[in-house]
C-alpha cells in the first residue's frame, strides 16, 4: 500500500469514527464546526415509471430533510451503470451506498469491494439474489411476491361465479428484476387453484408505457380471445390501454385490467372503468432509507429486511383516494 493510500484509509477511519460518536468538532473533512455530513451514494435504476419518479423525489427530499449529502446517479436501466457507479461511490470514500438493484443477479463481486473498503451497502426497493448476507446490511421495500398473489387472488374471485377458460395475457416487468421475477410467480402461484385460468402470452414492457403499447399491441394482433391483462406495473398497463382502445375494444370491460403500484394516473384510469384492481406497491421510501443509513453508519443493530406496508384498490376505492394521492 503506498503511504497516500494508508494516510486516506487512517483518515476515513476518523471520520467514521467522528461519525459514529455524532459529535462534531470540525475535525473532518467536511469539518468546521457543523460536524462530518453524512455521504450518502445512491444509484437509482432509472426513470422508467411513475413509481420511478416519485421513489426519487422522495429519497432526495428525505436527504435534505435529513442533513444528508446524497450522491445521486441514474442507471438508465443498465447493470453496468450501476457497477460503475457503485465503484466510483466506493473510489469517492463515501459513508453508505444505497441502491436499488435493476436485476438481482451479478452483485457478488461489486459488493465485495464495498465490503473491503468497509462501506457499507443498503438496498431500497429491489432485492439481490447474493447468497453471502455479508455483502449488504438490510434490505427495505415491498414484498413484490406478496404483491403477484394478491393480484392473482382478485382474478380468482372475480371469475368465481362462472365456468370456462379465462385467458390471460401478462405485461412482465425488466427481466431479471426481482419484481418481475416475483411479481410472476405470486400470481401463477394464486391462479393455479383451477387450471381455466390460463396465462396465454407473456412478455416483458420494461416497466414503460411506450413498451407496454407495444407489446399489447402484439397481443392483440397473435391473440383470439383475450379475458384479463395482468401488467406488472400501471406504466405498461396505461400503456396498453392505449393499445387496446385503438384496437377498438373496451379496457376494463372487453379486457379486464389488474395491474400493481396504485400511481395517481392509474387511479384515474381506474376511476373511469379502465382498470379493475389494482395492487398498491409505495414508492415513498425516502424517510425510512435516510432513517436506516444514519443507523447502519452509526453501527446500530438494523432488520435485515424492513417491509413497507401496503394497500389493494377496486376502482371505487381508487376514486375515493384520488384526490389526495400523492404519486
Ligand atoms: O413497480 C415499477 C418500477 O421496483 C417496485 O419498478 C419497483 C418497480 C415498480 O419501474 O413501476
Amino acid at each position: 500500500m503506498s503511504k497516500r493510500a494508508a494516510a486516506a484509509l487512517v483518515a476515513g477511519a476518523m471520520v467514521g469514527v467522528l461519525a459514529a460518536c455524532g459529535s462534531g468538532g470540525g475535525g473532518g473533512p467536511a469539518g468546521k464546526g457543523s460536524g462530518h455530513k453524512l455521504v450518502v451514494g445512491f444509484s437509482q435504476v432509472g426513470a422508467e415509471s411513475g413509481w420511478r419518479t416519485a421513489n426519487t423525489k422522495s429519497i432526495q427530499e428525505s436527504a435534505k430533510k435529513a442533513g444528508i449529502e446524497l450522491k445521486f446517479s441514474d442507471a438508465q436501466q443498465k447493470q453496468e451503470n450501476q457497477i460503475k457507479a457503485i465503484r466510483s461511490f466506493i473510489q469517492q470514500k463515501v459513508d453508505v451506498i444505497a441502491f436499488s438493484p435493476v436485476v438481482e443477479s451479478g452483485w457478488d463481486t461489486v459488493l465485495k469491494e464495498a465490503k473491503d473498503a468497509h462501506i457499507p451497502v443498503v438496498l431500497t426497493d429491489r432485492a439481490v439474489d447474493s447468497k453471502d448476507e455479508s455483502l449488504y446490511a438490510s434490505f427495505l421495500g415491498s414484498d413484490f411476491v406478496e404483491e403477484g398473489k394478491e393480484a392473482g387472488d382478485w382474478l380468482v374471485k372475480e371469475y368465481a361465479a362462472g365456468g370456462g377458460d379465462v385467458n390471460i395475457v401478462q405485461l412482465e416487468g425488466t427481466t431479471g428484476s426481482a419484481p418481475a421475477n416475483d411479481r410472476k410467480s405470486g400470481f401463477a402461484d394464486a391462479i393455479k387453484v383451477q387450471p381455466r385460468f390460463k396465462v396465454v402470452a407473456s412478455q416483458t414492457g420494461d416497466f414503460t408505457r411506450a413498451k407496454g403499447k407495444e407489446v399489447m399491441q402484439a397481443f392483440l394482433k397473435s391473440q383470439s380471445k383475450i379475458d384479463v391483462l395482468y401488467a406488472h406495473n400501471d406504466d405498461m398497463a396505461l400503456g396498453a390501454i392505449q393499445a387496446i382502445e385503438e384496437a377498438g375494444r373496451k379496457p376494463g370491460t372487453d379486457i379486464k385490467i389488474v395491474s400493481v403500484d396504485g400511481v395517481k394516473d392509474a387511479f384515474t384510469a381506474m376511476s373511469q372503468g379502465k382498470i379493475n384492481f389494482d395492487v398498491e406497491c409505495n414508492p415513498l421510501l425516502g424517510d425510512q432509507l435516510m432513517d436506516l443509513v444514519k443507523k447502519v453508519k452509526a453501527g446500530e443493530q438494523v432488520p435485515r429486511r424492513i417491509k413497507t406496508e401496503e394497500g389493494t384498490f377496486t376502482p371505487e376505492q381508487a376514486a375515493a383516494a384520488l384526490p389526495n394521492r400523492q404519486y
